[in-house]
């Protein structure tokens, strides 16, 4: 007798019809969350084939089930600013998925955040999660604090307000989060001491991004960017080409497209480009990625200072970073920051390949118009699961309270970006659509995480 829990078969007709039913009832059960019915209307449109091939998936309610976060935490965030003003911010936490271990996913300070964006967050953190084989589940954190302008002293007294309430929720083998937007080294820092000083105990593993001297990994810092290249790199070698004497274009200014930049240009492109909220940066020459570190990392200044200083290049406010030319686009700034104009005039102007270094930077309209183009494109789940997966590398470290060089940590790297490429591409193929890497990306990852649902019965 199998010891399977198996619940009643459910009825496969009109699978299509069916998957569109459960996606009218995720959007009806969380309404005005427009990012997240996005993100999940993206994945459940793969879907229709992995159910008619795995119908006990239905069987056991494995969409309704994941669409579900397991726990979601909400709370209040009061800290004082320099003149002694009182503030409160909304802290939040999504615990999304433990099925593939310990809940896994950054936590974003910014003031655009809310629920639906923490969850479309957390949503795609467990496929992304699961893509890159390592035991970690899908959560995602924030507060809809701004960090711009704020002193030393207040990034910390936030930070230290921020995880008085968080604390309760983290540990190692229970939900372990680090950076994403407005969160880098600085503020892991200050999270990490008041989690250490709360608890009482040296926890390493339950957080990752921390500094090389307390217990953080060599390349966590550069591993996002860095894995967006390599993935992209994948793509071209897959089409016969390469990087080297490529123009590219990266948006965003900020952790992941630094490293990004510095890889492209490590492996022979130049990138003329790069962008933040108010405007981009066109440098024809190539960008000095130690000026833009010096005004990004160490100054905290805007784009425009490095225009600025720097002969024959130019910022542009307002405008979108995507009318400069290129040959390869790795959009690395925030969700829907390209749009279906932004695309055309990318197919336009020559572009070959976009890897998407932020989360869901690429809107669905966009993502049509490059499908339609056949330019090649990675999915951010797929394209920037190298920070995540580097975690999964800290982890592992602090687990066995060793440290990796960087040779060696980057070289894990690269094979893990490999890997995802490789899953992604032979999943897609396996389902009928060879080339489209959202549908190898979405049903890879979905596959993984549901059939370890099924073995772990109803909870
Ligand atoms: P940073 O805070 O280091 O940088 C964010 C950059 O994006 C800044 O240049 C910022 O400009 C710009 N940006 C942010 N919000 C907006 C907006 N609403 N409109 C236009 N530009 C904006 O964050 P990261 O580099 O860490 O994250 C960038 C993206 O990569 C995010 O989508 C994140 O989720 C994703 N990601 C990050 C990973 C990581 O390890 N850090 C891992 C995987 C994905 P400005 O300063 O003007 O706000
Ligand atoms: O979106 C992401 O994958 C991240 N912000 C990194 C998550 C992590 O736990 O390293």
């Amino acid at each position: 007798m199998s010891t399977t829990f198996s619940p009643p078969a459910a009825h496969h007709a009109d699978l299509d019809e069916r998957i569109e039913l459960i996606l009218n009832e995720v959007i009806a059960r969380n309404p005005a969350e427009v990012e997240f019915h996005q993100a999940a209307r993206e994945v459940l449109d793969c879907l229709g084939p992995v159910i008619a091939k795995h119908p006990e998936f239905a069987d056991h309610k494995i969409i309704q089930r994941i669409c579900e976060p397991e726990r979601q935490i909400i709370f209040r965030v009061p800290w004082t600013d320099d003149r002694g003003e009182v503030h409160i911010n909304r802290g939040m936490r999504v615990e999304f998925s433990s099925a593939l271990g310990p809940y896994k996913g950054g936590l974003r300070f910014h003031p655009s955040v809310n629920l639906g964006i923490v969850k479309f967050l957390g949503f795609e953190q467990i496929f992304k999660n699961a893509l890159t084989g390592m035991p970690i589940g899908g959560g995602k954190g924030g507060a809809d604090f701004d960090p711009k302008g704020r002193s030393d002293g207040e990034i910390m007294r936030f930070c230290q307000s921020f995880m008085t309430e968080l604390y309760r929720h983290l540990g190692e083998y229970t939900d372990v989060p680090a950076g994403d937007i407005g969160v880098g080294g600085r503020e892991i820092g200050y999270l990490f001491g008041q989690y250490k000083r709360i608890t009482n105990r040296y926890e390493s593993g339950v957080i990752t991004g921390k500094g090389l001297d307390w217990g953080g990994a060599l390349v966590r810092t550069e591993a996002t960017g860095y894995g967006a290249v390599y993935f992209l790199n994948e793509m071209l070698r897959r089409r016969g080409e390469g990087i080297e004497g490529r123009t590219a274009i990266v948006s965003g200014s900020g952790n992941v497209a630094i490293y990004a930049i510095e890889k492209l240009h490590a492996l022979g492109a130049k990138v003329v480009a790069c962008s933040d909220s108010s405007g981009y940066v066109h440098d024809p020459a190539g960008i000095d990625l130690e000026l833009l570190q010096q005004v990004k990392e160490i100054e905290r200044a805007r784009i425009s200072q490095y225009a600025e200083r720097r002969r024959d290049a130019r910022f542009v406010a307002g405008a979108s970073v995507w009318e400069v030319p290129c040959d390869l686009a790795v959009p690395s700034a925030t969700q829907n920051e390209l749009h279906e104009s932004d695309a055309v005039a990318l197919v336009k102007n020559g572009c070959v390949a976009v890897a998407e270094g932020a989360n869901m930077p690429t809107t669905p309209a966009a993502i049509r118009v490059f499908a339609d183009a056949g330019v090649a494109f990675g999915p951010g789940k797929a394209a920037n699961a190298g920070g995540v997966a580097t975690s999964a590398l800290e982890m592992q470290q602090n687990a066995s309270r060793d440290s990796w060089t960087f040779e060696h940590t980057e070289a894990r790297l690269a094979e893990i970006m490999r890997n995802i490429h490789q899953l992604c591409d032979e999943t897609a193929e396996e389902f009928g659509a060879p080339g489209d890497l959202v549908k190898g990306a979405n049903i890879a990852g979905f596959q993984r995480v549901a059939h370890a649902m099924v073995a772990l019965g109803l909870v």
